[in-house]
């Protein structure tokens, strides 16, 4: 088809939904194909790695990791620009991408697997999408294994008896000081969406489909409208002056960002420099203990090229140390 992106994502993916949710806000044609058995084989002609989402461009090429994608999709249809124009805004929305899709999907992750329904809930809807049409006790089973399977792995991002009441105080504070911040605009930099909306929104967003998670998001009514306004984003207004959005933006930055996030993320990666099997670090929420995870020590050497790639940082600067954040991105 020409002219038309495809992208291979699932509804429970919160990568794939992220990425789905900027083609529709560009308004670039797309056709989005749920993976299973059906499409597999063209799925893998354009995929280096088993993960979606993963997304065909009209002229053949094959795309994977929401972040790049945005970015280079970005670049070739900057028009409306999902970068706010002052530039401390606009670093601020690429960290907080990057908190959505590092951080966020702790929150995301841990509370899928940690309860009996939500686990149930997850394995059935992940086992409908591989094996489309079946149903019953086939269907049972396949999910019953998956259920097995991911339960088991979140390890993975980090999900332990130690870390588990942290991921959760963490979620509920984010959640919190999110409805805050959308009580007086639709989207986080104001009245269109930025970067930093799609990571996290993706985040969220899987969290409200799952049982727990609902309640949690649906407890906050202006997270709950933006979870449903993120999924065909339109743009209603300008983006707003950082000095608007700092009163309930930095309390974000700080408590989750500089708090949480980076301290955690260069932990991590310095176990990873040091070939460690497992790290611990002292967090705001106390001792948090975990095996290294690779790939976010790449996305923090991403974040530190961008921070360090910003040519005037005199308005930048006062506001990541105030957010405790600026140390971590010097480092
Ligand atoms: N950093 C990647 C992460 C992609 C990812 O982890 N995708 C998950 C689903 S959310 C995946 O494909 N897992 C293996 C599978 O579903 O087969 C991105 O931003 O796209």
């Amino acid at each position: 088809m020409s002219g038309v992106h495809r992208i291979w994502g699932a509804e429970i993916s919160p990568y794939s939904i992220k990425v789905r949710s900027y083609f529709r806000y560009k308004d670039l044609p797309h056709e989005w194909i749920v993976r299973g058995p059906d499409n597999m084989a063209e799925y893998q002609k354009f995929s280096k790695l088993p993960l979606i989402p993963t997304v065909a461009t009209p002229e053949g090429e094959g795309m994977q990791d929401s972040t790049p994608i945005l970015e280079k999709t970005e670049a070739r249809f900057p028009e409306p620009s999902i970068h706010p124009g002052d530039p401390v805004s606009a670093f601020v929305s690429a960290l907080l991408e990057e908190f959505g899709d590092e951080w966020g999907n702790k929150w995301m992750f841990h509370l899928r697997w940690a309860r009996p329904a939500d686990q149930d809930s997850a394995a059935e809807r992940i086992a409908a999408t591989m094996a489309p049409g079946t149903s019953g006790d086939p269907l049972a089973e396949m999910a019953r294994g998956i259920k097995d399977r991911m339960v088991n792995r979140v390890w993975f991002v980090g999900s332990n008896e130690q870390t588990a009441p942290q991921i959760e105080q963490s979620f509920q504070d984010g959640l919190d000081l999110l409805e805050a911040h959308l009580a007086s605009r639709p989207y986080l930099f104001g009245g269109r969406p930025a970067f930093a909306d799609f990571g996290l929104w993706g985040q969220v967003y899987n969290a409200w489909t799952d049982p727990t998670g609902k309640g949690w998001v649906e407890a906050r009514p202006q997270v709950a409208a933006w979870c449903q306004r993120m999924l065909t984003p339109k743009s209603e207004g300008a983006f707003e002056p950082w000095s608007a959005l700092e009163p309930t933006l930095l309390p974000l930055l700080a408590g989750q960002v500089g708090a949480l996030f980076l301290p955690w993320s260069d932990a991590n990666a310095k176990a990873l420099a040091e070939g460690r099997e497992e790290f611990s670090v002292e967090l705001a929420s106390g001792t948090w203990t975990q095996k290294p995870q690779k790939y976010h020590a790449r996305s923090l050497a991403k974040l530190r090229e961008r921070y360090a790639a910003v040519p005037d940082k005199s308005e930048l600067d006062p506001v990541l140390e105030r957010a405790g954040c600026l140390a971590w991105l010097q480092a």
